[in-house]
């Protein structure tokens, strides 16, 4: 069976998982949230990474489908947390472009949170830049609605993307995502700081803060990245440092470790 014939029908299979990881408030050094990745399991092929089926399903016109069984999912799982007593986190559930541009995301968010009961508060979209060049106008006012429900909107891997200063500025969210590739730029080889990637990280932590936006940093491996990243006022962090991505079950033992 090739992957597009597989694909199609891996939602109504139960061929997906959700994995989850941790965020942390650098200044609190506590759980403040965790992010929702999607995992499918190919009965043939085993692990295919959402690299490769991503983009394949916006091909194919199915990643909306994806997109909403991984809300759903999510916002199901967090409010499980909730109702085992866990301390209450926030859950953050990636939204690609295109299912942006197809779908109502403020009806299928509001379908979601009804159905799993899960407060709006705790809800988290991250959003690409690619998002942030569409039609802005239009962009704005889903933000906005979104925003109304009281759901919060990041914009990951930021940095990467073409989005202009002067979109970002008029855009409706609350946090930047520091992409990864410039949080392993802060240091070179030999452990030292780069004059460049450092300034690039502390730039982009600085025009969210200017922007009174929150900073979060992902793929954080080291203590001394962490460190750096304190020292510059990020709010957040993500990465291995903290722990790999894990299943549900295995979120629970985390939560009350002091990270
Ligand atoms: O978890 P992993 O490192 O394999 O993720 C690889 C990429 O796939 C990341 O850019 C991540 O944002 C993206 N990704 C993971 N889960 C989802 C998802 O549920 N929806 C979308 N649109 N992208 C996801
Ligand atoms: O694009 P996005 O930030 O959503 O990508 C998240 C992906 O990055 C996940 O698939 C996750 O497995 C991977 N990831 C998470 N933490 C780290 C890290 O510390 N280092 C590296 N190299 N990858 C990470
Ligand atoms: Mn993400
Ligand atoms: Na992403």
């Amino acid at each position: 069976l090739s992957m597009e014939a597989s694909l199609r029908h891996a939602v109504t299979r139960g061929e997906f998982k959700l994995v989850y990881q941790v965020k942390v408030d650098l200044d609190t050094g506590r759980m403040s949230g965790v992010e929702a990745l999607v995992r499918w399991h190919h009965p043939e092929m085993g692990l295919v990474s959402p690299v490769d089926f991503i983009p394949l399903a916006e091909d194919m016109g199915v990643i909306s489908d994806i997109g909403e069984w991984v809300l759903r999912e999510a916002c199901k799982q967090c409010k499980h947390w909730h109702d085992l007593g866990l301390p209450p986190v926030r859950i953050a559930v990636n939204v690609s472009a295109l299912q942006f541009k197809e779908t109502r995301v403020p009806e299928v968010v509001a379908s979601a949170l009804r159905e799993t009961g899960l407060p709006p508060q705790y809800l988290e979209l991250e959003l690409t830049e690619t998002v942030l060049m569409q039609r802005v106008d239009e962009v704005v006012v889903v933000l906005k609605e979104l925003r109304a429900m009281g759901i919060r909107i990041s914009i990951d891997d930021f940095g990467t993307g073409y989005s202009s200063l002067s979109y970002l500025k008029r855009m409706p969210i609350d946090a930047l995502k520091v992409d990864r590739s410039f949080v392993n730029d802060i240091f070179d080889e030999n452990d030292k700081v780069t004059e460049e990637g450092a300034e690039i990280v502390s730039t982009i932590i600085s025009l969210a803060h200017n922007l009174k936006l929150k900073a979060i940093a992902e793929g954080v491996e080291t203590a001394a990245q962490a460190l750096f990243l304190h020292s510059k006022g990020c709010d957040e962090v993500q990465g291995f440092l903290i722990s790999r991505p894990v299943s549900g079950e295995d979120l629970i033992s985390l939560f009350d470790r002091n990270l």
